[in-house]
């Protein structure tokens, strides 16, 4: 009978056992849990000193009050979460999600993907998440900000460039990554532009970090569809969402010629059989913060509505949305409609069983801690570029960010064939995140 810490059923079981209710949290692990058999019978010391246990179990969580005053005067009380799961390889990073659906199991589950998609990147990055269940919608930019201050007046004493670096994540752009930066400034009375990434281009922010997850989604569908001789000029696309991932996917698919006809918000479905406009996505989502229905209404080819969008036919679909967007009924739409490749831009969007039948089926799927690595990389570029002092150019940023798409991809590809799961990018990118963080934690001693 196998010993119990090498039996991953056992480490599953501990986990779900240690962490009552934390769903997203335990499908996540299940997830990574699943590739690392193979990794155990080459390595058998990761699993006598315990490193998948040790990995598990975040190094450090952090809950807190957010009071806040609205418009009105009327007060309110959120729950920030700052999540610091593993500093392995670098200073904590990862992004910030304002949602009213944050609660501890959300922050976890994205610091544990988190992990392991910045040991991917190649850069010197620790994993962690945080957040708050805070509703940006409807609110007016002051109490945003008031928001933001209130948050950063109780983070700032767990941040710093060394420390833990946050970015965006849903409902947090330039806009919040400003009044937060602006408020630790004044707290710590230091011009620290390291400490937050998906900063303004006037005040240390990096260009192509706006563009650089939905971009690297792209870039790395490209890539799957390339190994298997194809790519995503003249293919039918469907992304859903339509924020910060979603609208620069569509940006670079377009680019590289590929035609988008649907994407997707909290309110419905947008289908534009004759290609997204993706000017007039930008004008409703980044300007006026509206919804999708106001496409509809001034483009005569579109339709909005509740209708599912994975329905809609295409060769290659983009979840970049949320998690758990594409369940098991939508993979089996897809497949029927003859999608080839599914590239995952949000944070695990497609639930477990429909990543099998995908997998079954033989489609070609990046699994989001590889294909939306992008983000997290050129804020590692930013972080260089504020340590040197320095601005780099447009071009030379992108070239950096389409070399480091290109060399997880290799890295996913070629982990999966050594380990024996051949075109399983799931299997590659689980394995290679898994074994850079192991192999440093094992360096440390017991940490
Ligand atoms: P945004 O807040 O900019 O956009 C999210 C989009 O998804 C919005 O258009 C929103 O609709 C839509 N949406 C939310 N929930 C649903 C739903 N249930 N059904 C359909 N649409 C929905 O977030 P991001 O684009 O930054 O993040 C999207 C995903 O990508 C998240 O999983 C995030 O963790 C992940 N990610 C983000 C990175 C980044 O750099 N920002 C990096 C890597 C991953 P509405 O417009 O109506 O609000
Ligand atoms: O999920 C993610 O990778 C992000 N939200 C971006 C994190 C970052 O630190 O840039």
């Amino acid at each position: 009978m196998a010993r119990p810490e090498f039996d991953l059923t056992t480490i599953y079981d501990d986990v779900v056992r240690r962490n009552p209710g934390e769903v997203d949290f335990a499908q996540a692990v299940r997830e990574v849990l699943g590739s690392l058999g193979p990794v155990l019978n080459k390595h058998p010391e990761f699993a006598r000193s315990k490193i998948i246990q040790r990995i598990c179990e975040p190094e450090r969580q952090v809950i807190f009050r957010i009071p806040w005053q609205d418009d009105t005067g009327e007060i309110h009380i959120n729950r920030g979460f700052r999540v610091e799961f593993n500093s392995a390889l670098g200073p904590y990073k990862g992004g910030l999600r304002f949602h009213p659906s944050v609660v501890l199991d959300t922050v976890k589950f994205l610091g544990f993907e988190q992990t392991f998609k910045n040991a991917l990147t190649g850069m010197p990055l620790g994993g962690g998440k945080g957040g708050a269940d805070f509703d940006p919608k409807e609110r007016s930019d002051d109490e945003v900000m008031r928001f933001c201050q209130s948050m950063m007046t109780e983070l700032y004493r767990h941040l710093g460039e060394y420390t833990d670096v946050p970015a965006g994540d849903m409902g947090v752009g330039t806009r919040e990554i400003g009044w937060l930066f602006g408020q630790y400034k004044r707290i710590t009375n230091r011009y620290e532009s390291g400490v937050l990434t998906g900063k303004g281009l006037d005040w240390g922010g990096s260009l192509v970090r706006k563009e650089a997850t939905g971009y690297g989604v792209a870039i790395f569908a490209e890539e799957m569809l390339r190994a298997s001789g194809t790519g995503l000029d003249g293919a039918t696309v469907v992304v859903s969402g339509a924020g910060n991932v979603a609208i620069y996917a569509i940006e670079k698919v377009q680019q590289m010629g590929g035609l988008v006809v649907a994407c997707s918000d909290s309110g419905g479905t947008l289908h534009d059989p004759s290609g997204i406009d993706l000017d007039v996505v930008k004008r409703c989502k980044e300007v006026e913060r509206t919804s999708l229905a106001a496409y509809a209404h001034e483009r005569p080819t579109a339709s909005y509505g509740p209708a599912p969008l994975w329905e809609v036919p295409c060769d290659v679909a983009l979840p970049c949305a949320t998690q758990n967007e594409l369940d098991h009924v939508a993979a089996k739409q897809l497949l029927s409609n003859g999608c080839r490749a599914v590239a995952e831009g949000a944070n695990m969007p497609c639930t477990p069983d429909a990543v099998a039948l995908l997998l079954e089926a033989g489609v070609l799927f990046g699994p989001g801690k590889a294909a939306n690595a992008g983000g997290v990389a050129t804020s590692a570029l930013e972080m260089q570029q504020n340590a040197s002092r320095d601005s780099w150019t447009f071009a030379h940023t992108e070239e950096k960010l389409d070399e480091i798409m290109v060399t997880i991809h290799r890295t996913c590809h070629e982990t999966a064939e050594e380990y024996g799961s051949a075109g399983n990018y799931v299997a590659g990118a689980n394995i290679a995140g898994f074994t850079k963080v192991a192999h440093a934690m094992a360096s440390f001693g017991l940490i």
